[in-house]
């Protein structure tokens, strides 16, 4: 049984899109995000970084398993469950292309969101915080550029194959308020989305998080 915590609109997406892709039975555990509520002791237990999402195992070598940070967690699904399809088997050629993809999506892309959505993290000055999101956006910006030039072929980031990399793509592109225009300039981004959302495991997913179009 997997146990994930999420909140809506968050992180938790692409975790919970790959459980429903995957069939497994799992349970939802809410987290409050809002600005001011502190995390529980426990969930920090789980999660030192206090963040959202966490996924927890049980059954693993007599114990749970507790695994954090978004992109870890979906891999981590899509290896252990090789019948849904989501990831290039390790001797797949295409497995260089997964991993490229999910890193550079966690580590590239998410975290240019996040500068935009805490802009206040990021300095000490409080009037700073409109020219770091101005700046956010521009980056933002270039690097779904750069996503939608990688898709020109299509109609996926592994080309003819889905996987669990266009889910995280999928996610970063439901967070629409700092690239408004995103859908109107990236048509192969568009393109790869609608046919994400349009998978029925995605689609309820999307249901849950007050996302689906
Ligand atoms: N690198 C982490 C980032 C997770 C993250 O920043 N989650 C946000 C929600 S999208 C969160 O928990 N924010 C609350 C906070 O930072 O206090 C991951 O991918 O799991």
């Amino acid at each position: 049984m997997y146990r994930l915590y999420w909140s809506p609109g968050s992180a938790a997406m692409a975790p919970h899109a790959v459980l429903e892709e995957i069939g497994a039975p799992y349970i939802l555990e809410r987290i409050d995000l809002s600005p001011g509520v502190p995390r529980s002791p426990d969930y920090l237990k789980l999660n030192p970084n206090g963040k959202v999402p966490t996924l927890v195992v049980d059954g693993v070598v007599d114990e749970s398993q507790v695994i954090y940070e978004s992109a870890a967690i979906c891999m981590y699904l899509a290896d252990r469950h090789p019948e849904a399809r989501l990831a290039p088997a390790v001797d797949d050629p295409l497995r260089g292309a997964y991993y490229q993809w999910m890193a550079y999506l966690a580590s590239t892309l998410q975290p240019a969101y996040l500068l935009y959505y805490y802009p206040e993290r990021h300095t000490i000055d409080e009037a700073q915080t409109p020219a770091i999101q101005a700046r956010a956006t521009d980056e933002l910006m270039i690097i779904w550029d750069r996503i939608n030039q990688a898709l020109a072929a299509g109609p996926y980031l592994l080309g003819e194959r889905f996987s669990a990399c266009d889910i995280y793509m999928q996610m970063l592109a439901t967070w629409q308020d700092p690239v408004p225009q995103l859908y109107a300039r990236c048509h192969n981004v568009k393109r790869c989305v609608g046919l994400v959302g349009a998978r029925p495991a995605i689609h309820r997913m999307l249901v849950q998080h007050d996302a689906a179009a």
